[in-house]
C-alpha cells in the first residue's frame, strides 16, 4: 500500500464524504507547482478555486504573514489592533470605496452582503418589515450556508436542506428583460456573479453588466457583485466588472483576499450602505484578525502594482487562443471565460469531466471538472508561458 493509499483510506474513514477529490495526496507545493507524498510534481490549473491567484508560497504573502505570526495574530473586534485601519483603508480604496466589514470565508461575506441589503432596505429605502426582496440569476453559486443555498437552482447544493430561507427570487442570468420585470417596490438589491464561475465560467452578454448597473440605480436598489471568484486579477483586471467599466453598490470578495494563505473576506461599499450598521448587529470572531490583514495588506499591494492583472491579460489571451483552435475538432464542443479562466465544454463521447481530470492527472496537470463534462482551467496568475503550454499540449494529448 503506498503512502497515497494509506493517506486516502485514513481521509475516508474519518472525514465525512462531502467531496470526491481526485487520487492525490498533496505534501508541498511552490509557485504553479504541487508534489505529492510520492514525490510526483502536478502543474496546479485549478488554483483553489481562484484562492491562489498569487501561487502557492508567494514569498511576499509567506513573509508577511510570517512577520504578523510573532506581533499577534488574533484580537476579536473588541479590540483594535495595528493592522486593520490600514486594511480597510487600502482594501477600500482598491474598490473606489470609503467602507468595509470583514469576514473570512466567501460565504459568510455574501451572508453579511445579504443582511446589509435587508438592513438598508428597511433602514434607508423604507421597505416594510420583512418584505425585503433580493434578485439573484439562475446557476449562481454563492457559497453553501443554508440561506444561500435557499436561493440555488443546482438541486445537488439544495436537496433536503429546507426549510428554506424566503425573500429571493431567480431570474436567467443574462437577461435583462427578466430582471426588470422582477424589481419591484420592495426589491433591495440584486447578486450576481460578474461571471458565473460554478456554472461553467459562464461570461455574461456584453452590456449585461452595464444593463443591471443603471437597471438598479434607476430603481433604486444595490447592485451586489459577488467577485470573490472572478475578481482579484483573475480575468485581466482587479474585478470582473471592470471590464464594463461597471462599479457595483457593493463588491463582494474572499478567495484570493486571503492570498491562499488564511481565509480573508470582506463587504466593501460606501459608508450610506455599510453605514446602517450599529454595534452589536454584525460580527465574526475571526473578521478582520491581525493575521488576516497583514496577509490580505500584502494582496492588495501586489494588486495595486497592475502587474497580475497584466500577466492574466497576456496569458489570458495566449490560453483562448490556444483552447479555441480546439473548438471544432470533435473533442471540444465550446470554450468560455476571460483571463486566466476558462471552461472548457468536452465532447461527451471524449468523456465525462471526472474522466478527463483523471487522465489529466495521470499526465501531471490538476484541473476540476463541473457539472457534466466541463473541466475548469484557472491557474495561479504566476504560471510561467512555458508551464501554461505545457498544461495545455497535456490537455490536447488527452483529447487526442
Ligand atoms: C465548494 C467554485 C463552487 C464562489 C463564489 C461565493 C463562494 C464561492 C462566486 C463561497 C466558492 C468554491 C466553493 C467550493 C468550490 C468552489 C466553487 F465555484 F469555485 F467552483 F463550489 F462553486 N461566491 N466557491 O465561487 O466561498 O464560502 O467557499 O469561501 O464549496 O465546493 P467560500
Amino acid at each position: 500500500m503506498t503512502s497515497t493509499d494509506r493517506s486516502i483510506a485514513a481521509a475516508e474513514a474519518h472525514s465525512a464524504h462531502n467531496y470526491h477529490p481526485l487520487p492525490v495526496v498533496v505534501a508541498y507545493a511552490e509557485g504553479a507547482w504541487m508534489t505529492d507524498v510520492e514525490g510526483r510534481r502536478y502543474l496546479d490549473m485549478l488554483a483553489g478555486y481562484s484562492a491562489l491567484n498569487f501561487g502557492h508560497g508567494n514569498r511576499r504573502l509567506i513573509n508577511a504573514a510570517k512577520a504578523q505570526l510573532d506581533r499577534v495574530t488574533l484580537t476579536s473586534r473588541a479590540f483594535h489592533h495595528d493592522r486593520f485601519a490600514d486594511f480597510c483603508a487600502e482594501l477600500a480604496a482598491l474598490c473606489g470605496k470609503d467602507m468595509v466589514l470583514p469576514m473570512n470565508t466567501g460565504a459568510e461575506a455574501v451572508e453579511t452582503a445579504v443582511k446589509t441589503a435587508r438592513k438598508w432596505g428597511y433602514r434607508v429605502k423604507g421597505v416594510p418589515d420583512g418584505r425585503a426582496k433580493i434578485i439573484v440569476a439562475d446557476n449562481n453559486f454563492h457559497g453553501r450556508t443554508t440561506t444561500i443555498i435557499s436561493f440555488s437552482t443546482d438541486e445537488e447544493a439544495r436537496a433536503d436542506y429546507g426549510p428554506y430561507t424566503p425573500g429571493f427570487e431567480i431570474v436567467p442570468y443574462g437577461d435583462l428583460a427578466a430582471l426588470e420585470a422582477a424589481v419591484d417596490e420592495n426589491t433591495v438589491a440584486v447578486l450576481l456573479e460578474p461571471i458565473q464561475g460554478e456554472a461553467g465560467v459562464l461570461v455574461p452578454p456584453p452590456g449585461y453588466l452595464k444593463g443591471v448597473r443603471r437597471l438598479t440605480a434607476e430603481r433604486g436598489v444595490l447592485f451586489i457583485a459577488d467577485e470573490i471568484q472572478s475578481g482579484l486579477g483573475r480575468t485581466g483586471r482587479t474585478f470582473a466588472c471592470d471590464h464594463e467599466d461597471v462599479v457595483p453598490d457593493m463588491y463582494v470578495l474572499g478567495k484570493a483576499l486571503g492570498g491562499g494563505v488564511v481565509p480573508v473576506s470582506a463587504v466593501v461599499a460606501s459608508s450610506d450602505i455599510l453605514g446602517v450598521y450599529r454595534p452589536g448587529e454584525h460580527g465574526s470572531t475571526f473578521g478582520g484578525n491581525p493575521l488576516a490583514c497583514a496577509v490580505a495588506l500584502e494582496v492588495v499591494a501586489m494588486l495595486r502594482s497592475g502587474e497580475f492583472q497584466q500577466r492574466a491579460t497576456e496569458l489570458g489571451e495566449h490560453l483562448h487562443q490556444e483552447l479555441g483552435l480546439l473548438v471544432g475538432g470533435g473533442a471540444v464542443e465550446a470554450v468560455r471565460g476571460r483571463g486566466l479562466w476558462a471552461g472548457v465544454d468536452i465532447a461527451p463521447a471524449k468523456g465525462t469531466g471526472r474522466q478527463i481530470s483523471e487522465r489529466l492527472m495521470d499526465r501531471r496537470v490538476l484541473v476540476k471538472d463541473t457539472h457534466g463534462s466541463t473541466i475548469r482551467i484557472a491557474p495561479p496568475l504566476v504560471i510561467s508561458k512555458e508551464d501554461l503550454d505545457w498544461g495545455l499540449d497535456q490537455l490536447r494529448a488527452v483529447l487526442a
